[in-house]
């Protein structure tokens, strides 16, 4: 079993909705959620689309990252998801942004996930369920966030278990 933790983002449709189906759906996929943040309304990047519900969790899964790539996919198209613009309006976004401590960068992955050092709608949430250093890049969740930009967000509710 790897311990790995993933980032949801969702801006269309029941946001919270979304949130607890994508964790119910993980549940089910060989994905054990040990702890999971609670939903932070956070500001749309780019401008110009309906703000975002972000949420963080952390949990063990005896799936290979590709195949835990491909099994986020599954579930973010059972969810709704359709191909669109990067970065833009989605019922539910996966991202793996850490598994275990591997780096992993080829044409389909990038672990850590490369916007997490710097994205507060990662760090705020990821600070609630990882609190020491992080993989790979060895200062924790608060330790980042002093150094991003947190205008306009803010927790808005607990994730409670589906
Ligand atoms: N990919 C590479 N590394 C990873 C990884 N660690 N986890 C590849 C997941 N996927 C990874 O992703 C495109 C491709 O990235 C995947 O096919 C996979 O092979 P996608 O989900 O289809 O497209 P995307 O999400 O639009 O692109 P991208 O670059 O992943 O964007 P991000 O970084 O996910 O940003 N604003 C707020 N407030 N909150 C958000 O959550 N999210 C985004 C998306 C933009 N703005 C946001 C938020
Ligand atoms: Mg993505």
């Amino acid at each position: 079993m790897t311990t790995i933790v993933l980032g949801m983002g969702t801006n269309l449709g029941d946001r919270l909705a979304n949130l607890q189906a994508a964790l119910r759906l993980l549940r089910e996929s060989g994905v054990a959620i040990s702890r999971a943040s609670g939903a932070w309304e956070t500001p749309p990047m780019p401008e110009g689309q309906p703000a975002y519900l972000n949420a963080v969790a952390v949990a063990e899964t005896h799936l290979s990252p590709h195949d835990l790539l491909a099994r986020l996919k599954d579930i973010e198209r059972q969810l709704g998801r359709r191909p669109g613009p990067r970065w833009g309006p989605r019922p539910i976004d996966i991202d793996i942004l850490f598994y275990g401590d591997q780096a992993i960068s080829d044409e389909s992955l990038s672990v850590p996930h490369p916007g997490v050092q710097d994205r507060a709608f990662f760090l705020a949430p990821l600070a609630e369920v990882v609190r020491g250093p992080l993989p790979i890049l060895g200062k924790s969740a608060v330790e980042l966030l002093a150094s991003a930009d947190q205008a306009g967000q803010r927790r808005v509710s607990a994730l409670p278990p589906p």
